[in-house]
């Protein structure tokens, strides 16, 4: 009988051994300078990013991604019971790549909810579990900042520790545009009203030239900062997004970073980062090809690396998909968003991995353990609510 390796005395991430995987290999040597840096924790810069987002090996990546993600928060993974509420997919705005968004033409598959239809689809999941609702949706004219903060103070009324993760920065630059208002009193209001939190969605790709291809006429990357920032200076922390692999570089996804990271080291009000994988089907960039699963992982192990003041990464598995969500695990990621249930259409109408996306908190638990990581279920500031078992890998492999 041999004696069985200790993974934990051998490689163990913190005790500096880990180093020595991505130095066995053979690196120029500019690159090896840029990823011992990261190993350290220092910052890097947008040219020493592009450096190791072109040049490194993908198991370079993974390891200091790793790295960084078991630092801070060892082999916990975290996820929230939330569920989505999306008051209509009809929107003023045109973007290229949105497959879900319908105008004011007749359509079959367009929706409008009523104030009364959302607070119903609000208040029948009630002591099931959840947490956290997540509003968001197409831009519509008529649903103005007064018909929100009218919902969401009802909203409030009838449940009032649900936290409210509500609108994003385009559609709030639309509604304080029309109600004639500045960020700040739009937001106000809004946060009186119940409001707690920003989703992330909005952002795409900042850098005009992407930009005026891809969402021309939403609110630009200032506007998007501006309001995320005043948000934050008021106590309402925020997440954030990047939209990848369409027709966007190493370069403007590091220039997107570097923009998100400035802004992060004035408030700290960022909660999480979301990379979102561009999906082709059933909109105007569909003959823009998909980007395969190795690019995937560069990209979230480098949002790990650039982004060092952005506490958590987070894979949103209806998109990405649960199994490449398990993979993602080890490349800098440590949040799998939460247990959404069926409801969501953003996605499963652009081609995303899941079509129906509903996972119970077992199955959840059940995908974090597999891949070796511990699930902690959180609530929407990332406090720990509850920890599960430790990691159980399957018997097979035992
Ligand atoms: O901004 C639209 C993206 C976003 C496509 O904050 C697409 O916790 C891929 O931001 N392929 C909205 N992506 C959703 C969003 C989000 C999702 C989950 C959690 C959080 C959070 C925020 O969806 C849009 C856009 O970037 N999107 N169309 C598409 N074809
Ligand atoms: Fe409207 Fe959002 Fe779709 Fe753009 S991505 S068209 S803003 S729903």
């Amino acid at each position: 009988m041999g004696v069985k390796p200790s993974f934990e005395g051998s490689y163990g991430i913190g005790n500096g051994n880990g180093r020595a995987l991505y130095q066995m290999l053979s690196l120029p040597d500019a690159v090896r300078r840029v990823a011992d840096k990261v190993w350290e924790g220092k910052r890097i810069t947008v040219e020493e990013g592009l450096l190791l987002y072109s040049e490194a090996p993908l198991a370079v990546l993974g390891t200091l991604a790793n790295h960084l993600r078991e630092k801070r928060f060892g082999k916990k993974t975290f996820f929230n019971r939330n569920f989505h509420l999306e008051p209509t997919n009809r929107c003023v705005f045109d973007c290229k790549f949105c497959s879900y968004a319908r105008n004011f033409q007749p359509a079959e598959d367009a929706w409008e909810l009523t104030a009364e239809q959302m607070l119903h689809e609000v208040l029948r999941r009630k002591d099931q579990g959840f947490t956290e609702v997540h509003i968001v949706g197409g831009v519509h004219p008529k649903m103005s900042l007064a018909f929100f903060e009218e919902l969401i103070k009802n909203i409030r009324l009838h449940w009032p520790e649900l936290h409210i993760k509500a609108f994003t920065a385009v559609e709030l630059e639309y509604m304080f545009r029309k109600a004639r208002v500045s960020e700040d009193e739009g937001l106000r209001r809004l946060q009186a009203a119940g409001v707690n939190s920003l989703p992330g969605g909005g952002a795409e790709i900042f850098h005009p030239d992407i930009r005026n291809q891809i969402c021309a006429d939403k609110a630009d990357a200032v506007q998007w900062l501006q309001i995320h920032e005043t948000a934050h200076r008021l106590g309402m922390p925020s997440n954030c997004t990047m939209l990848y692999g369409h027709v966007e570089t190493y370069y403007h996804r590091l220039h997107h970073m570097e923009l998100l990271r400035q802004l992060q080291d004035r408030t700290g009000g960022f909660n999480c980062f979301i990379p979102l994988k561009f999906r082709n089907q059933n909109n105007e960039m569909s003959a823009v090809a998909e980007v395969p699963v190795t690019e995937d992982l560069r990209c979230y192990a480098m949002a790990r690396i650039f982004l060092d003041n952005i506490p958590h990464l987070k894979a949103y598995w209806p998109m990405i998909g649960r199994h490449k969500a398990q993979l993602l695990l080890s490349f800098g990621v440590d949040d799998l968003d939460g247990t959404i249930d069926d409801t969501t259409r953003i996605y499963s109408m652009a081609g995303a991995e899941e079509q129906h996306p509903a996972l119970s908190t077992d199955e959840l638990v059940a995908l974090i353990s597999e891949a070796g990581f511990e699930a902690v279920e959180r609530d929407s500031l990332y406090g720990e609510l509850r920890r599960f078992a430790a990691p159980v890998r399957p018997k097979a492999y035992a």
